[in-house]
């Protein structure tokens, strides 16, 4: 009775939230989850973990925690809610999106998600089930978290692309193809705090200890510029202007790979021309960065073989977060490090696996092009964008809270909230999101926890099942792997088997070939020719050599394109320097800087008023975005919001250390804790988001205390450029700084 079962799972959220893949050991005991343990054998994590999976356990079962669907009974904000059946909350879900669908149209409901995780698929699912188009990241401004730079590199080279830390071979580092960067570009990213989009940190470090150099590009210090050979401490918002400044000093040098440029290149000539515009006394007059050391990083890179970069969501940020990414893409492309060992290797769904579609490409196999061309006809923005018509299958989310506040160009009646704490982190502009969601006739959340988000606009809440016990898999990026159900809380299900069962419901169709989840998912299994039951205990399956999912140089052997000749998935074959799609759009083809929204350039008044740029979210290793503030472990190691601030900045202000100030805007004030460190730019404070704190009262007009402390009051929403993508000032508001007067604590 007393033995341990170990259960062989791995990871993508929920709790420990993460982006990683990385090898779990549950230990079970008389049905409860004692231990975590990291697997040794996992080729992604090899034995490690992270606080946020070793706290599990706490995670688990946590007091706070859902058990059972719960209907709101009195006023939204009071946070009272009652216990019913699952049977009563699906029949709920079924009876009311029902009515708006036959009143409003399907449209009229919004399918709103988080980031990543495992949700796109079960989220998807149940949004073209349901008959929407509208399947959105609602709140995350410009959709500018991964969309920019994935759609920078499908439109430039067909693919997305990663630094080759040996991940797609079985034998990692140690494979006899593989070999290490000589020089790695981490560019606005900290590995270390965040495992970001399939990519473990550590494997930066790993390749450091095999002679990897370093140049890093951030206005904070971080472990990775303190090891750096060249640190550039930028000016928020302007790594197109760098990038491009770059592009020119490798251009101009003939630093680049002319034979595979000649080769493989689309629009050269017309790249070079474009970055000769960025001559370096400009860039670093735009950058704050000396002309020398961006040389000097451009040459570093350039003149390393391999080389690559490694990037991270504040690209994204930017107003026009396509074309920032657009202009580093082509960094790996002219010098020729495009799927090469230790260089940027593409990536792909292990087997062509798709768990959610990426790419157009993936949702066309899904769905059909028939199926994806109906729903942009109503998907929110898609007439206006058209990139975001011809991309990925997600609505604007800007366009989407307008559209639920002004019901034009038709209205909005229900939002399903899977995966997000919109309130307490995801969404810019709180109050516009908060106002949005009052505005609708019945929200649905699905969650593990309650949170601002919850006890503000839930009036029906489901219990979401958390990593330990849910069936799910995985196949961002290699190896192939699944996620074991090794116990049960309370009445909580997994989000595939809540939506496959509603989905049943809205499409009667699906009953016929889906009875579990496990069908379901061998469904989507198939082009492995894997099983669920093939995979589980920690089977997991990389793709063999010369196969379309497997690195190196498949742009030589015809393995990327459909039609099987060798080149790159794009219009013309080639990497197109010179984007023919972007032209097609009427968007420019070539990349190009643009000032932040609000900037000591753009908007000199405001910047004399508010003279600090605030940059905000930089991860913390214990916290997932909101989650993880109620896990004793976790909150002990990061306990209170904090604003770091720079010691010639904070002494100008009269700021000193762990004193409590307000950070102020056009748009509000939140108060944050003072952490005065030479880390920060003097010009720059960085101030982490998601923050709440579940210990102060959840109801209104408290809701965990977000109208005091939540950073993204300060921040605007606003789709960038043409492209629908890059958003508001995520990581370049405008700010003040004063401290508390009294009577303010
Ligand atoms: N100021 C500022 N704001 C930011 C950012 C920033 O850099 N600065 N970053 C932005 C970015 S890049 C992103 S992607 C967004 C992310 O924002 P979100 O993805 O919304 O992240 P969370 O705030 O953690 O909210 C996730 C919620 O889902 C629940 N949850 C977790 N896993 C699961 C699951 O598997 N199933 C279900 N049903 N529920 C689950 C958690 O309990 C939590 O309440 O935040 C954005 N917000
Ligand atoms: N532990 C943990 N891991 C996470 C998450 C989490 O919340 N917690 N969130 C996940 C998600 S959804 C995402 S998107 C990723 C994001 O993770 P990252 O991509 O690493 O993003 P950030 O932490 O916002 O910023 C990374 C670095 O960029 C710097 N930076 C800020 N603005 C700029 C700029 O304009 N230019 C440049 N060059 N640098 C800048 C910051 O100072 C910071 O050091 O992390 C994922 N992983
Ligand atoms: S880094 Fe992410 S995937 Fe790895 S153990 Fe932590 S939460 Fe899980
Ligand atoms: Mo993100």
């Amino acid at each position: 009775m007393n033995e341990v079962t170990i259960f062989r799972t791995t990871a993508w959220s929920p709790g420990p939230g993460c982006h990683g893949g990385c090898g779990l050991e549950l230990y079970v005991k008389d049905g409860r989850l004692v231990k975590v343990e990291g697997d040794d054998e996992h080729p992604y994590n090899r034995g490690r973990l992270c606080p946020r999976a070793l706290a599990l356990t706490q995670y688990v079962y946590h007091p706070d925690r859902f058990l059972y669907p719960m209907k709101r009974v009195g006023e939204r904000g009071e946070g009272k809610f009652e216990r019913i059946s699952w049977d009563q909350a699906l029949d709920m879900v079924e009876e009311r999106f029902s009515k708006i669908k036959d009143t409003y149209g399907a449209e009229a409901v919004i399918f709103a998600q988080g980031t990543g995780r495992d949700i796109g698929g079960p989220i998807s699912f149940l949004c073209y089930s349901f008959g929407s188009p509208n399947w959105v990241q609602l709140g995350l401004a410009g959709h500018s978290c991964y969309t920019p730079r994935l759609a920078a590199m499908m439109f430039t080279h067909g693919d997305y692309a990663v630094l080759d830390a040996g991940q797609f071979v079985p034998e990692g580092m140690d494979d006899p193809e593989y070999e290490p960067p000589e020089v790695i570009v981490v560019w606005a990213q900290n590995p270390a705090a965040g495992c970001q989009d399939g990519f473990y940190g550590h494997w930066v470090s790993d390749c450091m200890k095999k002679g990897s150099k370093l140049v890093v590009i951030d206005p904070r210090w971080t472990w990775f510029s303190s090891r750096a050979e060249k640190f550039l401490q930028l000016r928020p918002g302007t790594d197109a202007a760098l990038a491009l400044g770059m592009l020119n000093v490798i251009i101009s040098e003939g630093l680049y790979d002319k034979d595979f440029v000649d080769t493989w290149c689309l629009g050269f000539e017309e790249l070079a021309a474009r970055a000769a515009e960025y001559p370096l006394e400009r860039v670093s007059q735009i950058t704050w960065v000396p002309a020398e050391d961006i040389a000097e990083a451009a040459r570093l890179y350039a003149k390393a073989k391999p080389a690559a970069i490694q990037w991270g969501v504040p690209i994204d940020m930017g107003p026009s977060g396509t074309t920032i990414a657009q202009a580093i893409a082509h960094l790996w492309s002219i010098t020729g490090n495009l799927d090469v060992p230790g260089g940027q290797v593409i990536a792909r769904a292990a087997f062509d696996v798709t768990t959610y579609p990426f790419s157009t490409q993936e949702l066309h196999s899904l769905y059909g092009e028939e199926f994806v061309k109906r729903m942009n006809e109503k998907r929110i923005g898609a007439a206006e964008f058209k990139l975001l018509k011809n991309f990925r299958g997600w609505g604007q989310p800007d366009r989407a809270v307008e559209q639920m506040l002004s019901g034009d160009p038709y209205p909005i009646k229900a939002c399903w909230i899977q995966t997000t704490n919109m309130l307490g982190g995801q969404a810019a502009d709180t109050k516009m999101h908060y106002q949005a969601l009052l505005n609708m006739d019945f929200n649905v959340v699905v969650d593990c926890f309650p949170n601002p988000t919850t006890m503000a606009v839930a009036d029906l809440i489901l219990p979401a099942a958390s990593i330990a016990e849910k069936e799910s898999l995985r196949s961002w990026w290699s190896p192939l792997q699944v996620m074991m159900s090794a116990v049960t809380v309370g009445e909580c299900r997994s989000d595939w088997e809540i939506n496959l069962e509603l989905a049943k419901r809205f499409n009667p169709e699906l009953r016929k070939r889906f009875d579990t989840v496990k069908d379901l998912i061998d469904d989507r299994l198939k082009p492995s020719g894997y099983t669920f039951d093939e995979l589980k205990d920690g089977h997991w399956k990389f793709p063999e050599k010369d196969t379309p999912t497997r690195p190196y140089r498949r742009y030589e052997k015809g393995l990327l394109r459909p039609d099987k000749k060798p080149g790159f998935r794009t219009p013309s074959g080639k990497i197109e320097l010179y984007s023919t799609s972007f032209e097609e759009f009427d968007m420019d083809p070539l990349p190009f800087f643009t000032e932040p929204p609000e900037s000591e350039v753009r908007t000199p008044q405001l910047a004399e008023k508010y003279p600090l740029v605030m940059v905000t979210g930089r991860r913390s290793p214990v916290y997932f975005h909101s989650e993880h503030r109620q896990i004793p472990w976790l909150r002990e190691c990061d306990p209170d919001p904090t604003v770091e601030i720079h010691p010639q900045t904070a002494q100008e202000l009269g700021i000193s250390e762990g004193e409590w100030v307000v950070i102020h805007n056009e748009r509000g004030r939140i108060k944050r804790k003072a952490r005065v460190t030479p880390i920060v730019h003097p010009r720059v404070v960085s101030v982490p988001h998601g923050w709440w704190l579940p210990e102060t009262q959840g109801t209104e007009p408290n809701l965990y205390g977000i109208w005091d402390i939540n950073c993204n009051i300060l921040v605007n929403i606003g789709p960038g450029d043409d492209s629908g993508y890059g958003g508001g000032p995520y990581k370049t508001a405008l700010v003040a700084v004063k401290k508390l007067s009294q009577g303010e604590e």
